[in-house]
């Protein structure tokens, strides 16, 4: 009786394995045949019910028949595994006899080019690129630019101040001091370079943004050279006559002062937020240096003089390349730098 079981039992259950079709349908063979409460646990039950040598007769019946269905699920897991492996394999299958494909290749920041080309023609013109630290001293971003301490003028450049009297440099202006100290005149030279202001964000302001100081310190220096230089640089970045117009501005290291303004090229005229509804946008402040200048750098006034300007260099790329919005030029997002 409990042989014929025993046989119907494996027998069931070796076709359920054999017809299983995943990990889970093995389990649910083994929960219902090997598990505490299956149907072999069932069986073995009853063996105590039997005579001694008929019980060890029926125990070893059971356990062959416990032994096979375990071996057919391990043999069943293995091929479901094997399986498994055979279809990621195809799946992920690479020919690594093809060509690789080519890498990316990247391109200029918009601002990074047009610095570039301004580097190339201001060396054409006889001056020298040169280099400031953007951790700067209150002495050069300021004092040396007579700039006291109480002046009005330093609240116009909202600064981010560090530990021990320094600070992140509000323009590249400290570049002049620092190349008046060290070169002395005669002295022509470009300084571009990255800015910090604390102060809030819009269309056309960005708290980090790039300048590019020009200083011409020489005998006889005066306004026409100052505007043959600046008209250089437009042309050069636009390709044509850009409209600009000049108004009086004031820098206190520069005597007189100007502001050099152009038309918005954004809306070409009209008004819109990057000109603040103007139609102009503030782009190339400039001026003669102050003879307060030129003495705390240790040059003569009397024998020398200069001119200086600060082009805003992100607003001239804004310019160049029609972008409406300066946020976007550090914004990092490839969907708007791959498009120049
Ligand atoms: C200055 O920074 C002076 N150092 C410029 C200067 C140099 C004057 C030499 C005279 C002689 P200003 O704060 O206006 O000036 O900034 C110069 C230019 O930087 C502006 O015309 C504008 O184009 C740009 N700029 C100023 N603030 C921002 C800002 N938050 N975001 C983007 N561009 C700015």
């Amino acid at each position: 009786m409990l042989d014929r079981s025993i046989e119907e039992l494996e027998s069931g259950s070796l076709a359920r394995i054999a017809s299983a079709e995943s990990l889970a349908d093995l389990e649910a063979v083994r929960v219902d045949a090997l598990g505490r409460k299956g149907t072999l646990a069932q069986v073995s039950k009853d063996l105590g019910r039997l005579a001694p040598d008929e019980r060890a007769r029926v125990g070893k019946l059971l356990n062959t028949a416990k032994q096979r269905l375990e071996d057919a699920m391990e043999a069943r897991k293995r091929q479901f595994e094997e399986a498994a492996l055979r279809a990621r394999l195809y799946a992920e299958w690479i020919d690594l006899t093809l060509p690789a494909p080519g890498s990316r290749r990247g391109h200029l920041h918009p601002v990074t080019r047009i610095q570039r080309e301004l580097e190339e023609l201001f060396v054409s013109l006889g001056f020298a690129v040169l280099d400031g630290p953007e951790v700067e001293t209150e002495y050069h971003n300021f004092d040396a630019l007579n700039i006291p301490p109480e002046h009005p003028a330093r609240d116009a450049q909202d600064t981010f101040w560090l530990d021990g009297g320094h600070l992140l440099r509000t323009h590249t202006s400290p570049v002049q001091v620092r190349s008046m100290e060290r070169l002395g005149p005669p002295l022509r030279m470009i300084a571009p370079g990255r800015v910090f202001r604390n102060e809030s964000v819009d269309a056309s302001h960005e708290h980090t943004f790039y300048q590019l100081e020009g200083m011409m310190v020489d005998r006889e220096v005066s306004v026409a050279h100052m505007l043959y230089f600046m008209k250089a640089l437009l042309t050069d970045i636009f390709q044509r006559e850009a409209a600009v117009r000049l108004r009086p501005g004031y820098f206190p290291f520069v005597e007189p002062g100007f502001e050099l303004d152009i038309q918005c090229l954004i809306c070409g005229g009209p008004g819109c937020p990057v000109c603040k509804q103007s139609g102009w946008v503030e782009l190339m402040p400039c001026g003669l240096v102050h003879p307060n200048v030129l003495r705390m750098s240790g040059i003569d006034p009397e024998e020398w003089n200069g001119f200086a300007f600060g082009l805003g260099l992100t607003r001239l790329a804004m310019m160049r390349y029609g972008i409406d919005d300066i946020r976007y030029l550090q914004s990092g997002d490839l969907r708007f730098l791959e498009q120049f």
